[in-house]
């Protein structure tokens, strides 16, 4: 992460991102504040000579873990007004458009008045594709309980059991684990139910010869895990362990192609030219995978509707699937960081099919 070259490149006095009415992730990527603290009403302000925090009374003592100046507010007014004196005489100001609510930016020009506010977003989300060696480390991190818990799932499964009690599992051992969250609402669903991607988890009880798909990620401190692994309870049928091999091989293909200064769409390409020379043609309905970091689906990633050249550094999600409604799906989802030569598949537990 490089604030400062932001501010140069943009030609801007100051960034100003506010935690507000809507959260903005940028929050913590810019002041690394990622150990506790919810920061709600707060802003980081980077400057040429540092990064500036004002936040409440509340936050103080959270803020203070970090590295950055804090300035501590008792009311709105002394908030609004530590903001006036911390931007000062800067004219240029760049703010991010994709987290700011229009009353919390009316808010901001009725403080600060006359100034030039510019949209970055785009340049803040492109900085924040390629991770620096702290955000690898927590992403490693929260792969690394995500699949010690999936290696383990077979163990948790009993006839009978519905959705709702494995996904209640799952989030259980992550925390277990030292995660601080599941990273989204973990998805478990059973037989039939498995042929809808965003499932997330119901009544359904769990039945000899279902699939059991289960999508889920852990959070540890604020960074991102994201994955997905597939089981037959019982012995597979024919057409299971067919669906299955398919899934398995594209997202072979898949990962094998993620490398430095390749186009994610054709991953994605390719991962769908594979499933559609099979039996199952057109049945993988969604994209071969998505940016992750700060957000669960942080930045596009391998999609053929999208040019995305993958550099080093930038970590994704490789997960094909193949839904047959009223019958099952099946995917398969690693997450997997690019290197200059190649790829690093973060998250590690079996993907031979196993059948409980
Ligand atoms: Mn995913």
């Amino acid at each position: 992460m490089n604030p400062q070259k932001l501010l140069d490149e943009e030609n801007i006095d100051a960034l100003l991102i506010y935690n507000g009415s809507a959260e903005d992730l940028n929050f913590f990527y810019f002041t690394r504040l990622l150990q506790g603290g919810i920061f709600e009403g707060s802003y980081a302000i980077v400057l040429r000579d540092g990064i500036k925090v004002i936040t409440s009374l509340l936050e103080e003592e959270s803020a203070r873990k970090g590295k950055n100046e804090v300035l501590i507010y008792k009311s709105g007014e002394e908030r609004d007004k530590l903001l006036k004196k911390i931007i000062g005489e800067a004219k240029r100001i760049g703010l991010n458009f994709s987290a700011l609510t229009v009353k919390d930016f009316d808010k901001i020009k009725k403080i600060l008045g006359e100034r030039e506010f510019l949209d970055i977003s785009d340049k803040i989300m492109d900085m924040r594709k390629v991770k620096d060696e702290e955000e690898r480390k927590l992403i490693r991190e929260a792969c690394k309980i995500a699949s010690e818990v999936a290696i383990d799932i077979p163990e948790f499964l009993k006839e009978g059991m519905r959705e709702y009690e494995l996904a209640a599992r799952v989030v259980y051992e992550m925390l277990k684990r030292g995660a601080e969250s599941e990273a989204f609402t973990t998805i478990a669903a059973f037989g039939e139910n498995a042929a809808e991607p965003h499932y997330t988890a119901g009544e359904r009880k769990l039945k000899h010869g279902d699939f059991v798909l289960v999508d889920f990620g852990a959070r540890y401190h604020h960074y991102n895990s994201d994955m997905t692994r597939t089981f037959v309870f019982g012995q597979a049928t024919e057409e299971q362990r067919e669906m299955y091999n398919v899934v398995s091989e594209a997202q072979r293909i898949g990962i094998e192609m993620v490398k430095d200064g390749v186009n994610g769409k054709d991953v994605d390409v390719h991962v769908k030219n594979y499933i559609d020379s099979t039996k199952f043609k057109g049945r993988m309905i969604h994209s071969t995978g998505h940016g992750l970091g700060l957000a669960v689906h942080d930045h596009v990633g391998l999609s053929s509707q999208i040019d995305m050249i993958l550099r080093s550094g930038m970590v994704v999600t490789v997960e094909p699937g193949v839904y047959i409604p009223n019958f099952g799906g099946v995917r398969i989802e690693d997450d997997v960081l690019v290197k200059k030569d190649g790829r690093e598949v973060l998250t590690f537990a079996p993907k031979d099919l196993i059948e409980v």
